[in-house]
């Protein structure tokens, strides 16, 4: 009896990590960067930022370097990831403010709810963006546990404690204004209904740092306002953390990074970085802030080998939307992708230029995925959740439309490695609901509209936005152009083809596309205070000013090393 009992113990004790066969529900890892430029990594050829772990894993699996994200700006984008559908589908809005009452509807399933099927252990870290009320952040959605900011990092001032030799401390004040926060986003027409709202909520004045748990889905705020010249310490903390603990069971971690995003107007440079890389760039302060993600990227990856799990994890990589060129050297770079033919520079973020939405991008398996190799099949953010479904055996719900599409042939190099989008829509930008901006086809890419980046028309131009006729848009030979300078150039294709081509797909686009629109849910007990409803993460009411504290490290699990907190 003794004896059986050890055997059964030494049987369990072995099947470990290690010996769990590669293929059998693996890891999934989804490094996911906020306004990253195309040009702003190492591998994709930016000459000074230091991204040598991030290249190091692009070069040790499959670049995909037509990785399209499927907004332009970050709640859609982030959406669109999470469901595996277009964000207007769902009626979520580009932006989603710090204190909007909706969120990503309730009856979406997440990528972690994908997981969950199956038995996964779930963690997010970062900025989410799907919505701040408590049924809407993680715990509600599929994660078990989630440590981040809930939205962008300028939605709140924050503090950024001095490192040695430092010579200004930038303090929390002055209070920004949810106006300040959103206004560009509103110009552009990416703000919904909820944001409009609940302007007065103090909640959205200071960055909250919040921890959950899905277990008892209380929302804790670690910090308000938070710290920024610490968080990427606290942040690998808690992933290298869940990472050694679920080692020997399959998990899946999101990681939708904090950075690179810029800041609100009281941190200098609009960027941060802890001690360890501040200064240190010679891409200046948005280098650091990038260096200190490839840090946090070289940590989960040393924790894999550590518990010798890396040939049982699948990693993508990508950015949610292009750079923010008005940011001007607080932004990313769009590299190539500079969409020439605008005659204007601000092709990025919030545009569906290239350059807004056309991606860094790859997928990293040791043994499953060829190192060293590249393809250009057009790929979407919105594939990710229907690929990992095909990985690790999750059915998808059948009850909704699927805009992405399985990239396993292209990652796996099956079946001739082919993408399944014969026709990929482009919503955001110009458009006016409910046409898309554009769509790409093979190395076509055809644009109904074309128009300006967040921040609108340079150099005071009133309007630069240009239509073109359903029947005649313009069209883009992305194959020999990325830039996008030579339109409509017969020399080189028939573009009556193209166009007869491509407006007979946006004909059955129109026909078949469905758009919902956003529900409010009823304000809750624990939203109410002083007989009037908040919507906001508050630490504290009423001012939700805590200076930084309360850090209650309680809260967080064993596996998480609270000295870094
Ligand atoms: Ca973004």
């Amino acid at each position: 009896m003794v004896s059986s009992l050890l055997m059964s113990c030494v049987a369990m004790v072995a099947v470990t990590a290690a010996t769990r066969a590669p293929k059998d529900k693996p890891n999934i890892i989804m490094l996911f960067v906020d306004d990253l430029g195309y040009g702003d990594l190492g591998f994709n050829g930016h000459p000074t930022t230091s991204t040598p772990n991030i290249d190091k894993l692009a070069w040790g699996g499959k670049i995909l370097s037509s990785w399209y994200s499927g907004c332009p700006v970050c709640s859609g984008s982030r959406a669109a990831l999470m469901t595996g559908r277009q964000f207007n589908r769902m009626g979520v809005p580009g932006v989603f403010g710090p204190v909007v009452t909706d969120g990503l509807p309730l009856n979406e399933t997440t990528l972690g709810d994908q997981a969950k099927k199956v038995g996964y252990a779930t963690a997010a870290m970062g900025k989410w963006h799907l919505g701040q009320r408590a049924m809407y952040l993680p715990a509600a959605r599929g994660f078990d546990y989630y440590l981040g900011i809930p939205y962008s990092d300028d939605m709140g001032s924050a503090r950024a404690t001095p490192c040695q030799g430092d010579t200004v401390h930038t303090a929390a004040k002055p209070t920004i204004t949810i106006e300040d926060l959103t206004g560009s986003y509103e110009d552009m027409g990416y703000v919904g209904d909820g944001n409009q709202k609940l302007h007065n909520d103090p909640g959205g004045s200071f960055l909250p740092l919040v921890y959950q748990d899905a277990s008892n889905k209380n929302t804790t705020v670690l910090e308000q306002p938070l710290d920024f010249t610490h968080l990427a310490e606290k942040y690998s903390a808690y992933v290298t953390g869940f990472i050694h603990e679920h080692a020997s069971s399959p998990f899946l971690l999101y990681m939708p990074f904090s950075h690179v995003h810029t800041t609100a107007g009281n941190q200098r440079e609009s960027q941060y970085a802890g001690c360890m890389f501040k200064g240190k760039s010679d891409r200046g302060p948005f280098g650091d802030a990038l260096a200190e993600v490839d840090w946090i990227i070289g940590n989960v990856f040393d924790q894999l080998e550590t518990d010798n799990i890396g040939a049982n994890t699948l990693t993508f990589f990508t950015g949610d939307n292009g750079p923010w060129m008005v940011k001007e050297l607080s932004g990313g770079s769009e590299g190539l992708l500079t969409g020439i033919y605008a005659g204007y520079w601000n092709t990025g973020k919030g545009s569906t230029w290239e350059g807004g939405m056309h991606e860094a991008g790859f997928a990293h398996w040791p043994g499953q995925i060829t190192p060293m190799s590249r393809s250009h099949e057009v790929v979407s953010s919105m594939d990710v959740l229907p690929t990992v479904s095909a990985v690790i055996g999750a059915p998808l719900p059948t009850d909704r439309a699927y805009d992405g599409k399985d990239m396993s042939d292209i990652i796996f190099e099956t079946n001739g490695g082919k993408s399944k989008h014969e026709f990929l829509f482009f919503y955001g930008g110009c458009s006016k609901k409910p046409m898309p901006s554009a769509v790409r086809f093979g190395v076509y890419k055809a644009y109904w509209c074309t128009g300006p980046g967040l921040g609108g028309c340079p150099n005071g131009q009133k309007n630069c936005t240009q239509n073109y006729d359903t029947q005649a848009p313009l069209i883009f030979d992305l194959g020999q152009d990325p830039s996008e300078r030579y339109p409509n150039d017969n020399t080189y294709m028939n573009t009556t083809d193209l166009q007869a081509k491509a407006s007979k797909a946006l004909q059955t686009e129109l026909e078949t596309f469905t758009t919902e629109s956003l529900i409010s849910p009823p304000s809750i007990p624990s939203e109410m205070y002083d007989g009037k409803a908040y919507y906001s993460i508050c630490c504290k009411r009423p001012s939700c000013d805590c200076n930084g504290a309360p850090s209650d490290v309680s809260v967080l699990p064993k596996w998480v090393d609270t000295t870094k907190f």
